[in-house]
């Protein structure tokens, strides 16, 4: 695997920062070849190459029901809602492609436990109605995320948003219609379908991030128009999404405290476990370890195809080198 070096601008480009200065203030787009600042590149690399992790290792969760997936129709469903998220990882390792890091080296990054992914994705799925709260909350979630990133200054990330996000509403709506059949079955269902919810609720919360006032990259990409809004702005959107949809599918959300400021016009929740957060973050969560695990087993066990396609490339290369 041959690592490849993130571009770097060293020197400094007055017409190119000037260029960048006018697209930002524009409202317009960036695209690859266009100069941008070193700091610009490295955090949408970061960003998005985390973003394309997510997608990867949010595969596991819901790929361990699908042979459990309690009809044909449930399984043919919840196959190609995890197939969408494979496609969601290409699309995003290519866009970050384009700022100049092999896939490969994104992949190697993953594997040995360097790179961070989304916090959510290191919690146990346990029951059936767990795939109900995934596609409703951490779908739901992600779609609230994702939306603003359509209008991102980066050309190639913006453009993925649009088709992430069209496929992210499809599996938000059938992880919210798994929870409303749950909920108007036996009381016992009712009662796998709310315990779902409890314990994804408060996570799926997290993955908006820290709060304001301890994201230190938020200011700086707000500014580069990358983020179009703040984390706690967006958690305070979603929480607000959920307390009306919560009500139709007749459950509760674990919270006692939500309430909608009319001053602030946001809604407010109980204070988050934010040293929960720093935990998961930090690699101690309760599925990190099995999460990398599987993800490392993957990788080796697609060692194969990698090798094949590789020496049929390289077989086509000759073929028409000699043909010209
Ligand atoms: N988990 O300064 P900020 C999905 C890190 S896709 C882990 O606020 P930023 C689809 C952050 O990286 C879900 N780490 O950072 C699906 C930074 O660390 P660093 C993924 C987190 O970037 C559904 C540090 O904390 N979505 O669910 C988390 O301005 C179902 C300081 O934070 C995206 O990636 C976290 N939750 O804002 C798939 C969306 N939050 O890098 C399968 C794109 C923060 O400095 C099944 N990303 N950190 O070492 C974003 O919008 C932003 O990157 C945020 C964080 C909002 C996540």
């Amino acid at each position: 695997m041959e690592a490849q070096p993130v571009l770097v601008e060293t020197d400094v480009d007055t017409d190119g920062q000037a260029n960048f200065d006018r697209i930002i203030a524009q409202d317009s787009r960036i695209e690859p070849r266009d100069w941008m600042p070193a700091a610009y590149r490295k955090t949408l690399l970061r960003q998005i190459s985390q973003h394309a992790h997510s997608e990867i290792i949010g595969m596991q969760p819901e790929a361990n029901w699908i042979s459990r997936a309690p009809s044909l129709k449930r399984k043919a469903i919840l196959m190609a809602k995890v197939q969408d998220e494979a496609g969601h990882g290409l699309y995003l390792y290519s866009a970050a492609e384009t700022l100049g890091q092999s896939r490969d080296q994104m992949m190697a990054d993953l594997i040995a436990g360097k790179a961070r992914y989304s916090s959510i994705f290191n919690y146990p799925a346990r029951s059936w109605a767990d795939m109900g709260a995934i596609g409703w909350l951490v779908d739901g979630a992600a779609i609230c995320n994702q939306v603003p990133l359509c209008r991102a200054s980066y050309g190639p990330y913006g453009r993925a948003m649009v088709r992430v996000c069209k496929e992210e509403s499809f599996h938000q709506r059938q992880g919210f219609e798994i929870l409303l059949e749950l909920s108007q079955g036996t009381p016992e269902q009712k009662q796998m379908a709310q315990d779902a919810v409890n314990r994804w609720y408060a996570p799926s919360l997290m993955m908006f991030g820290p709060p304001d006032d301890d994201s230190p990259n938020s200011r700086q990409s707000m500014a580069w128009n990358i983020k179009r809004f703040s984390n706690d702005e967006l958690r305070s959107r979603f929480v607000g999404m959920m307390v009306e949809q919560v009500r139709v599918l007749g459950l509760t959300l674990p919270d006692s405290e939500i309430r909608f400021n009319a001053d602030t016009k946001m809604w407010e929740h109980s204070e988050l476990d934010w040293q929960e957060f720093k935990e998961v973050l930090a690699g101690r969560g309760p599925c990190n370890a099995q999460r990398l695990e599987r993800r490392r087993d993957a990788h080796d066990d697609g060692a194969w195809v990698r090798e094949a396609a590789a020496a049929y490339a390289e077989r086509q290369a000759v073929a028409t080198e000699s043909a010209a």
